[in-house]
């Protein structure tokens, strides 16, 4: 069963990020109930933002599961990626997502890498950066199976990274590096940019795809924009994909409108 979810970034200094609620957790959460979805997925500041027994009691409260916790404050806040030059700034970014990957676990949710993979850097060459990629990820996903849980690399479009851009891409990587406890997020925006067909690049990826952003084609919540939902809908459907399609648009016109009319589109393509 596919399962329902909106983003809740906690982070004031991104306020112009593609996030469905901002600022408030607890209001955020009773409004997601109330539309019924099934799960939040929280971008915090860091691992200690929030207080895992406290959040467990909203949890309960509003009756969601978190799907993800995001780890892209890394990067936003301090700059700190997988693919740094600097092996100090490295080890501070495999410090900081460990730390959230824990925090996650807490909720049995994976955590995402989406930014916090970076770029090849000028003055680094591509083999390197990717390897460092492959070293980190490696690593991290380790870490997340000895937790149980899940570690979810996300290919970026090329404005956001130069290391992967599509789904099929990042298959190709996880397979040639023997990467085996990390699985993908299949960002429907990105891959709006990126892919040739994005229903074909989910079949391609079956047995891949872990998690789901679910944005239109502007980035704004489904069914304000020209991506081909049926199309997408009917790919995750006959892979058999049993995760969430999370919600990672912008509050457009506002959060409570964004959030209505994403569960209204979850409906529409996802409950027939
Ligand atoms: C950023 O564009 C994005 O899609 C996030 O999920 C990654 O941090
Ligand atoms: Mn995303």
């Amino acid at each position: 069963m596919i399962k329902s979810c909106a983003t809740i970034a906690l982070v004031p200094s991104i306020k112009s990020g593609p996030w469905i609620y901002w600022d408030h957790l607890e209001q955020s959460m009773a409004h997601a109930s109330s539309l019924g979805f099934d799960a939040v997925e929280l971008f915090t500041a860091s691992a200690d933002a929030l207080e895992v027994e406290a959040t467990q009691l909203l949890l309960e409260k509003y009756q969601l599961q978190i799907a993800a916790v995001g780890t892209g404050a890394g990067k936003v806040i301090h700059g700190w990626t997988l693919t740094d030059s600097d092996e100090t700034v490295r080890k501070k970014a495999i410090e900081f997502i460990e730390k959230m990957i824990s925090f996650g676990a807490a909720f049995q949710a994976p955590a995402i890498i989406g930014s916090m993979q970076g770029n090849v850097m000028s003055g680094v060459n591509r083999e390197q950066a990717l390897g460092w990629l492959a070293e980190g990820l490696r690593h991290l996903g380790k870490h997340a199976a000895s937790l149980g849980v899940q570690l979810i690399y996300e290919p970026l479009n090329r404005y956001e990274t130069n290391l992967i851009n599509t789904i099929e891409e990042g298959v190709l990587f996880l397979k040639t590096n023997q990467i085996k406890q990390v699985g993908l997020l299949a960002d429907l925006f990105h891959m709006n940019i990126e892919e040739v067909d994005m229903a074909a690049s989910i079949r391609a990826c079956a047995g891949f795809i872990m998690h789901v952003h679910f944005a239109d084609s502007n980035r704004r919540p489904v069914g304000n924009g020209h991506t081909h939902f049926i199309e997408v809908a009917k790919a995750l459907k006959e892979i058999n994909y049993q995760g969430y399609v999370s919600a990672e648009a912008f509050p457009w016109p506002n959060s409570t409108e964004a959030a209505a009319q994403t569960i209204l589109s979850f409906k529409k393509y996802f409950k027939i």
